[in-house]
């Protein structure tokens, strides 16, 4: 039975297209830097969303009622979700998609239970993906849904709810293996606090170390060699996450051990909810070592919570494309779109629209960073602000020649520095706008 009976495959029209079911920008197989689109973008569909989200929310009951949801969730309903999922996928033509154990698979009476629940789904998912092609770019377990987890999981104050937790991830580990997962997600749903009186922030942060550590040696003994990655998010649903931003979870991972093992997935709403941009958690995690995966989708500035919506906005994936393309590119990481439809889109076609839209953006603003890095007018304008750095005192104290006594000297027999020209921002915005409009 099919799901989108009304949709089939949708293809590459071009920018004059006017069917809101065909790509205009996005040609998977156009080379970019003489690398298909495809490979550049590496998109995914975030199953908790686009198969599970059901448009409720605390004012109001779910809106979506989907033709693969049953009254009453069970193996068999979600075995039937599932072949609805490799649908879409396979008819947007989505490469990869994400999950979290529960969201393919409903919990069970006993952990022993739900093991086995989660055993028959990803049977199915194998399955499908086998027959598809389509892989997934990485798994995660769900540590926030369920109430045991209310005080957090590996960093409750309850010791039973780290074991339960363990347990869980160990076989979210062995199911992303089965399946070939490219990568495992650590996102802190309450590993935080909300209030610190009651809090031991020491001992809650030491056991999120020792549990990422627990991960990190299951997944070898396994020969799990997926990617590990974190992903920030500042606050929501804790008043205060661990995972903060790139710099914090960075900081965390070097402090305890860990920077070898695990990468940053940046999230663009987790960005905006710390006060940042993306482009500007990308660029640091990237420069330092840690750039993995993206969480593509978009906050609204005027809301202060994680909306999740698809990105369609051009500068926005210009921004993020541009940094991707700077620092090398995707290896396990991809595009996933981490984001949802409105409360009042409710019909399975604007799953279409939303993922079309996302696709088409990232599609553009590749086109656009591309083109930005083959002029190099942009490389080459911040090339000459740091031209002190390339010669004389520069060049010097970069390749270390200099300390402070040396520097004295150098600026008492100077008297005083030599100014730089003005920064120009105004001048470089207009720049970045040639290659926009
Ligand atoms: C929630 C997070 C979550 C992670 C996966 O805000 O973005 O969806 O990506 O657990
Ligand atoms: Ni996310
Ligand atoms: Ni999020």
């Amino acid at each position: 039975m099919s799901a989108f009976p009304e949709i089939s495959k949708i293809r590459y029209e071009g920018p004059e297209s006017k069917n809101p079911l065909a790509f205009r920008h996005y040609d998977k197989n156009e080379l970019v830097e003489g690398k298909p689109m495809k490979d550049h973008l590496r998109f995914s569909v975030a199953y908790w969303h686009t198969m599970r989200g059901t448009g409720g929310d605390p004012f109001g009951a779910a809106t979506m009622l989907r033709p693969w949801e049953a009254a009453e969730d069970s193996v068999e309903n979600a075995i039937t979700r599932a072949r609805a999922a490799f649908e879409f996928f396979e008819k947007l033509g989505a490469p990869f998609y994400c999950f979290h154990d529960r969201d393919v698979a409903p919990e069970g009476a006993t952990l022993a239970e739900t093991n086995k629940n989660l055993d028959a789904v990803a049977k199915v998912l194998k399955e499908e993906q086998d027959r598809s092609g389509v892989k997934l770019l990485w798994g995660t377990a769900n540590l926030f849904g369920n109430p045991r987890y209310m005080h957090g999981a590996a960093t409750s104050c309850n010791a039973d709810a780290f074991a339960f937790a363990a347990a869980q991830v160990k076989k979210a580990l062995e199911v992303t293996k089965e399946l070939g997962g490219a990568g495992y997600v650590f996102w802190g749903g309450r590993e935080g606090y909300q209030c610190l009186w009651n809090t031991d922030m020491k001992r809650e942060v030491d056991h999120l170390a020792v549990f990422m550590h627990m991960a990190v040696d299951y997944a070898k003994k396994i020969g799990f060699t997926g990617q590990f990655y974190f992903e920030p998010k500042p606050k929501e649903p804790t008043k205060h996450q661990y995972d903060f931003d790139s710099a914090a979870c960075i900081n965390f991972l070097r402090a305890y051990g860990l920077a070898d093992h695990v990468k940053m997935n940046i999230e663009t709403n987790h960005a905006t909810l710390a006060g940042h941009s993306v482009e500007h958690e990308l660029d640091y995690a990237a420069s330092q070592g840690f750039l993995g995966s993206v969480d593509a989708n978009t906050g609204d500035m005027l809301l202060g919570w994680d909306t999740d919506q698809f990105p369609t906005d051009i500068y926005l994936t210009t921004k993020i494309m541009l940094m991707i393309l700077k620092y090398g590119g995707f290896s396990t990481g991809g595009l996933n779109f981490d984001a949802k439809v409105r409360r009042e889109s409710f019909e399975p076609v604007d799953l279409f629209h939303a993922h079309i839209g996302g696709m088409d953006a990232f599609a553009k603003g590749l086109k656009i960073a591309a083109a930005i890095r083959a002029d190099g007018v942009l490389d080459e304008m911040v090339r000459e602000r740091y031209s002190s750095w390339d010669a004389g005192v520069g060049a010097e104290i970069e390749s270390g020649r200099h300390d402070f006594e040396t520097l004295q000297k150098y600026m008492l027999d100077k008297g005083e520095i030599t100014p730089n020209a003005s920064g120009r921002q105004e001048l470089f915005e207009n720049v970045v706008n040639r290659y926009v409009f």
